[in-house]
């Protein structure tokens, strides 16, 4: 029997869940119960004796599961849970819990940084030297090159700087970085107050939230990804992935690859998103993303039909290939009807409404849901000041329908995810087969619109689902690791991370998110390790050659940021 908890801790209002937890098989009757489960200070003081409430076999963990309920904890301090022999990790109650979380997870984007040194004063022992700033070619020049129809010599060459390194490898791809872009954008427009701390970052102290000097950073790179016609290069890599090597020694030729309709769709999105978000800290800056945002709407209405993206057959790196782009071009409309207030984009993301198959999807292959956030940004910025929200109070009736048709789509997801959470022992809203790779951002993607959910309907369930699948990341699963690194008794520290492989400092860049565990996993080592028939929850390694297990990404720690933000406000 083993115990499991939230490593970081709980806030002091929420409710708080522990786990014990056995292997067992379907149909097994478990005859041992736990017994009493004693909550005690690091003294060994017990302060609640609580019982275990049998859930029974859960099918992702293989595991037979009880749960402990100890909401009624509120006094602030550090605590274990006691039962039997068995003891958990130690784990705080505090009110900054979530704030300071979110620091640790918006610092990562600063150590994604490409284009530049990273500074001691700022990466302190993580400092590095700057990478990537040779120019890039077209990819399809290249191409011409190799089949002798253009010299070598007229190759156009593309200064393209700056922007966060993707993931664990050194690309940079628009539909990844404007998916992270919204994440973050929406968490600080929902919960401005929740980014109120200094990231020690070199621009930090001028003008502007640390999170919008960060992301500004992301942004003026995306730009220059901006061809003239208004088109949006769909990466910029190298061939192959780098090896294990620092950025500033991956000096391979990087390529412009060619145009894809998803990639101007969230180009047009984010840029019109960023324009409201800074035109109260920088007017020139807002202005230029609105002008780039129009110019490649203007490139989607040119070019209605879905142009794809497929890794031409030389090349590794990564491909997010989709089979629509009509969750962008939604998303794309929306977002420039609340920068505009013209009907004509409302329209245009309605008819999309009526016939997408999902609306409220908040990860990269599908941003669906991004639309719902710009259509009820009103609605979703209770939370902060009033004058946060300063839309027209007369809404047309196509608005205002639109609006209703909306906040149904995010409820009733939201309440099938409630029934998801009560189906899995550990209370995580992933059915087992959805362990898929990256299955951590699944669960944070779920935080987010549960969140969302209970800023339209402030039903207490909605908030709980969110505390549970922050719990779940951070030590409530059955492999019993925090999944973020520097969090936690027990928190991951091998991730595919070409930095954290090659940096020769012993202690991981805290504030990372990992993939997580992947029922069918996809790279050698872990086809390897992982027994077959293992329950999918326990399809996980710490090990860094792992890419399809335990990599880090932007899109990864950027939901966290949002469920941080929300947890640090939403009492
Ligand atoms: O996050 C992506 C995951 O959903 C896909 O299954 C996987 C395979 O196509 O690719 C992941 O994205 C990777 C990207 O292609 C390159 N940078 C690292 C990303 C995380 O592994
Ligand atoms: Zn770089």
């Amino acid at each position: 029997m083993k115990i499991y908890v939230n490593q970081m801790g709980y806030l002091p209002e929420s409710t708080k869940m522990a786990r014990l937890t056995q292997p067992g098989a379907k149909n097994e009757t478990i005859s041992t119960t736990p017994g009493k489960v004693q909550i005690c200070t690091k003294d060994g003081v017990c302060v609640l004796e609580k019982d275990a409430v049998c859930f029974g076999w859960d099918e992702s963990s293989g595991d037979f599961v009880w749960q402990v309920d100890f909401s009624e904890l509120s006094t602030h301090g550090t605590y274990e849970i006691k039962c039997g022999e068995q003891i958990s990790y130690p784990f705080s109650v505090g009110e900054r819990l979530y704030s300071n979380l979110n620091v640790l997870l918006c610092k990562m984007l600063y150590f994604q940084r490409c284009g530049m040194a990273l500074e001691e004063p700022y990466a302190g022992k993580f400092a590095r030297e700057t990478c990537h700033l040779a120019p890039s070619v077209l990819w399809t020049e290249y191409e011409k090159c190799m089949a002798g129809e253009m010299a070598v010599e007229d190759l156009q060459h593309f200064d393209i700087r700056g922007g966060w390194h993707d993931a664990g490898d050194y690309g940079r791809y628009p539909t990844a970085a404007a998916c992270a872009l919204a994440h973050i954008l929406y968490a600080y427009r929902f919960f401005p107050d929740a980014f109120d701390t200094s990231l020690n970052i070199p621009e930090s102290g001028n003008d502007m939230p640390d999170i919008l000097n960060e992301c500004l950073y992301e942004l003026k790179w995306l730009l220059q990804m901006q061809d003239t016609d208004g088109g949006v290069y769909h990466k910029q890599c190298t061939l192959r992935h780098a090896n294990f090597v620092m950025p500033c020694e991956d000096t391979n030729q990087m390529y412009l690859y060619p145009v894809s309709s998803m990639a101007v769709g969230d180009f047009t999105a984010v840029m019109a998103l960023a324009s409201r978000i800074y035109a109260p800290y920088d007017a020139a800056f807002a202005k230029q993303a609105l002008d780039a945002a129009l110019k490649s709407y203007g490139w989607l209405q040119q070019h209605p039909e879905f142009l794809g993206f497929r890794n031409p057959k030389e090349t590794n790196t990564g491909e997010y290939g989709d089979s629509s782009d009509r969750d962008e071009r939604m998303w794309a409309a929306m977002e420039l009807y609340r920068c505009t207030g013209e009907e004509h984009y409302l329209l245009e993301a309605r008819s999309f409404f009526d016939s997408l198959k999902s609306t409220t999807e908040l990860g990269w292959g599908d941003i669906s849901g991004f639309a719902g956030w710009a259509l009820l940004e009103q609605e979703l910025m209770k939370s902060c000041d009033q004058n946060c929200a300063n839309h027209d109070a007369t809404l047309s009736a196509s608005e205002q329908t639109f609006r209703q048709a909306y906040q149904t789509a995010f409820l009733q997801e939201a309440d099938r995810l409630l029934d998801t959470i009560s189906g899995s022992g550990y209370g995580v809203a992933l059915s087992p087969k959805e362990f898929c790779w990256g299955s951590n951002m699944v669960v944070l993607n779920r935080a987010m619109l549960l969140s969302t959910a209970y800023l339209l309907q402030a039903k207490k369930e909605y908030k709980d689902g969110v505390v549970r699948q922050m719990d779940y990341i951070l030590g409530m699963n059955a492999v019993d690791y925090s999944y973020v690194t520097g969090v936690g008794s027990r928190s991951f520290c091998n991730p595919h991370n070409r930095v954290t492989v090659a940096d020769g400092v012993e202690e991981t860049i805290p504030g990372y998110v990992s993939g997580g565990p992947n029922g069918r996993p996809a790279d050698e080592k872990a086809e390897w390790m992982i027994l077959p028939g293992t329950p999918p929850m326990k399809c996980y390694l710490d090990i860094w050659e792992c890419y399809s297990l335990n990599e880090i990404t932007i899109y990864w720690n950027s939901p966290a940021i949002f469920a941080a933000a929300f947890l640090s406000v939403i009492k």
